[in-house]
């Protein structure tokens, strides 16, 4: 059986009518109940919730001024009350680096913390977002307690997440609070990130790109045509002490099956080289074929591409974090998830 963590307290962050610039918004709550449907029917899940674990794993990664944002930006103020909850606020007024007033104002303190206009906030935000930190950390543990696998069905996603901004539908990255927790238990030994979100995980790569400790290796869309733009070249390697531990592998639009896993067993050997005690997948399915998020071209993932890439990393036989990141096509997110979890049964 493999140990699935969620926490229904992800509904309340609920997104299902929002719409940007005309179109709908896809991380919606219909994504974790998908999935949390198709694993409880599967036989082979056994579904626990999540152990509150305070804020000092969060303080690993984030700054204390972050998480304060996080925690109480809605009920900053005057300046949101028009919404009544039913619209978000988003930032619009964002601080590029390099400026030195820091007003107090709720507006600017949504412009200083948040890098795009993709991470909306909720009365219920916050409590949505410490669930699924608490998903994955539960995962953490049952990993440290002997499980081989465990997955944590979060949400909202993380990967996209800095150490004090949010972006692209996520607010807390989960892996990395998940990475600095496992290395702490076990005295600052190595782990590996290997992301196989979509989309290049920014804030994890900016989170460790100095530190040796953790490798971060994510196989993604060619950043030159997809989001998160600024972030995701293959020459982007660690820097400092941590140079060599940053590993990014662009993928053109059509990437299919074949093409994925020879990309995949590439990136593996690079992990079984730097040989970490612990792994953490970032696990998106927006490399699915038809995924609606992307921008220039899909990649062709199949369902079997699903399990072939879960067999391979399920191969590396590592203690495996599993973290729940992307995936929005919601006709296909049950058979790719379970096809890719099913290696870890
Ligand atoms: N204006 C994750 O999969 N869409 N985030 C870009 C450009 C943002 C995806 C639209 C996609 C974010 C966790
Ligand atoms: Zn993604």
């Amino acid at each position: 059986m493999l140990k699935v963590v969620h926490d229904p307290r992800h509904l309340v962050h609920d997104t299902s009518a929002l719409t940007i610039h005309g179109q709908p918004f896809f991380e919606v709550p219909a994504r974790a109940e998908i999935l949390r449907t198709a694993l409880a029917e599967s036989g082979w899940c056994s579904l626990v919730g999540p152990e509150a674990h305070g804020r000092g794993p969060l303080e690993a990664v984030h700054t204390p001024e972050y998480l304060d944002f996080l925690a109480s930006i809605f009920e900053a103020g005057a300046p949101f009350r028009h919404t009544l909850g039913a619209a978000p606020v988003l930032g619009d007024t964002f601080a590029p680096p390099g400026t030195r007033f820091r007003s107090s104002h709720p507006w600017a303190q949504l412009g200083r913390f948040t890098f795009d206009i993709e991470v909306p906030f909720y009365p219920g935000t916050w409590v949505a977002v410490s669930a699924s930190v608490e998903c994955a950390l539960t995962a953490a543990d049952l990993v440290l307690g002997g499980e081989r696998a465990a997955y944590a069905l979060c949400r909202p996603p993380g990967h996209h997440a800095l150490s004090a901004r949010a972006g692209g539908y996520c607010y807390l990255n989960n892996a990395a609070i998940v990475a600095r927790f496992l290395q702490q238990r076990h005295g600052g030994m190595r782990v590996a990130i290997l992301d196989i979100d979509f989309h290049h995980g920014n804030g994890t790569q900016e989170i460790f790109y100095s530190d040796p400790g953790v490798l971060y290796a994510s196989l993604h869309a060619d950043p030159d045509g997809e989001y998160p733009f600024h972030w995701g070249g293959a020459d982007e390697r660690g820097e400092g002490a941590g140079l060599g531990a940053n590993l990014n592998v662009p993928l053109p639009a059509g990437t299919d099956d074949a093409r994925y896993l020879e990309a995949l067993d590439d990136t593996l050997a690079s992990i079984r080289e730097y040989a970490p005690i612990f792994l953490i997948v970032s696990a998106g399915f927006d490399i699915g074929v038809g995924d609606p998020s992307v921008l220039t071209g899909d990649f062709k993932i199949s369902p079997e591409g699903f399990s072939a890439i879960g067999r391979r990393v399920r191969a590396l036989d590592l203690p495996t974090v599993i973290v729940q990141e992307g995936g929005y096509r919601l006709e296909t997110l049950a058979a790719n998830a379970t096809a890719f979890l099913s290696a870890f049964r």
